[in-house]
């Protein structure tokens, strides 16, 4: 009778939290939530701090963020800044919740840190002066060229050479490249036959590698990679560069194979199928002309050249749409 009593007793308070439930004004479904995020950017240079913007829905009121490789790697700010410092590709999950409800959102390999520091052996960025921001640190000597506007209208952020006398020395230094290189930079420039960058002696048949814009307006990489060695010249496709617009130029000399793109694309490549290939010289590296055999600046540029970067290593086809897209 008692165990009667008890079970009808415990109904009663079922049914009772039940009608009390269904007279709430506001339905258990209303205080649903549902987790959502953005950032400014999901590729990004090491060091680089960045914002994520919660978009969570349903009167949220407790945030919890976890970034993998992130500092810090937990924040529980509604929007937190977040500093990525090492390489790599890392997740984020957001846990949002109100009193009543909370949901969870993971991005998995949502963030990719690069590290363009790594193997950047030369960098002129030419932003008032030809200093050598890499770690190498060998400054240019600039002849007659003088500072102008960059592609983003900055003042005295890019060096214009008017064709006549002007150029940048930067040194004879090797900078640690053998037979790995990377150079990417920007030019601006109505001309023809001008030279952009070289390290190389255009008599001597030593290894080099030059940069330029030949007589028709195509952008060019030559250059040799043995001593006597054949003269390469990757094949060019129809990408003329004289047409005074701002072009993004990056070569790569991975060993035997030599590539050349302009603006993101792939205009040339070339397998030089030397068995040692190597590029170490005791040349100058000059922007705006070569020398030749006595010396004699030759095929100076007529032209703006900027943010010259050298790596001693093969960039990533990532590092290559950062630089182009973001600098660096
Ligand atoms: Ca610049
Ligand atoms: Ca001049």
């Amino acid at each position: 009778m008692n165990n009667i009593i008890l079970g009808l007793s415990f109904t009663m308070v079922i049914l009772l939290s039940c009608v009390k439930e269904d007279t709430n004004d506001t339905p258990m479904s209303d205080y649903k939530v549902s987790a959502d995020f953005s950032t400014d950017i999901q590729l990004l240079n090491s060091g680089t701090a960045i914002h994520f913007y919660d978009h969570s829905t349903g009167g949220v009121n407790q945030w919890e963020w976890y970034f993998e490789g992130g500092t810090p790697e937990r924040s529980t700010d509604k929007n937190p800044t977040i500093t990525y410092n090492d390489k790599g590709q890392f997740s984020v999950s957001l846990i949002c919740s109100n009193y009543f409800a909370r949901d969870t959102i993971t991005m998995d390999s949502f963030i990719t840190v690069l590290d363009l520091n790594e193997g950047l052996v030369a960098y002129f960025p030419f932003n008032g002066n030809a200093n050598d921001e890499s770690k190498t640190a060998i400054n240019g000597n600039i002849v007659d060229a003088v500072f102008t506007q960059d592609r983003f209208g900055n003042e005295n952020s890019a060096l214009s050479f008017d064709g006549d006398g002007d150029w940048v020395t930067c040194g004879t230094d090797n900078r640690g490249i053998t037979n790995l290189i990377t150079i990417s930079l920007w030019v601006k420039s109505s001309d023809s036959n001008g030279i952009i960058l070289s390290k190389y002696n255009i008599i001597h048949a030593n290894p080099g590698y030059i940069l330029f814009i030949n007589k028709d307006g195509y952008p060019g990489l030559n250059g040799r990679d043995s001593k006597y060695g054949d003269y390469i010249r990757p094949t060019l496709s129809d990408a003329k560069i004289n047409d005074s617009e701002w072009h993004h130029i990056l070569a790569t000399i991975n060993n035997d194979k030599w590539e050349l793109m302009v603006d993101g694309l792939l205009v040339g490549e070339i397998l030089s199928q030397s068995l040692s290939p190597y590029l170490t010289n005791d040349i100058e590296l000059t922007i705006g002309h070569i020398i030749n055999d006595t010396n004699v600046p030759s095929r100076e540029i007529a032209g703006l050249v900027d943010d010259v970067a050298i790596y001693n290593r093969i960039l990533s086809s990532k590092e290559i749409e950062f630089i182009r897209l973001y600098g660096l």
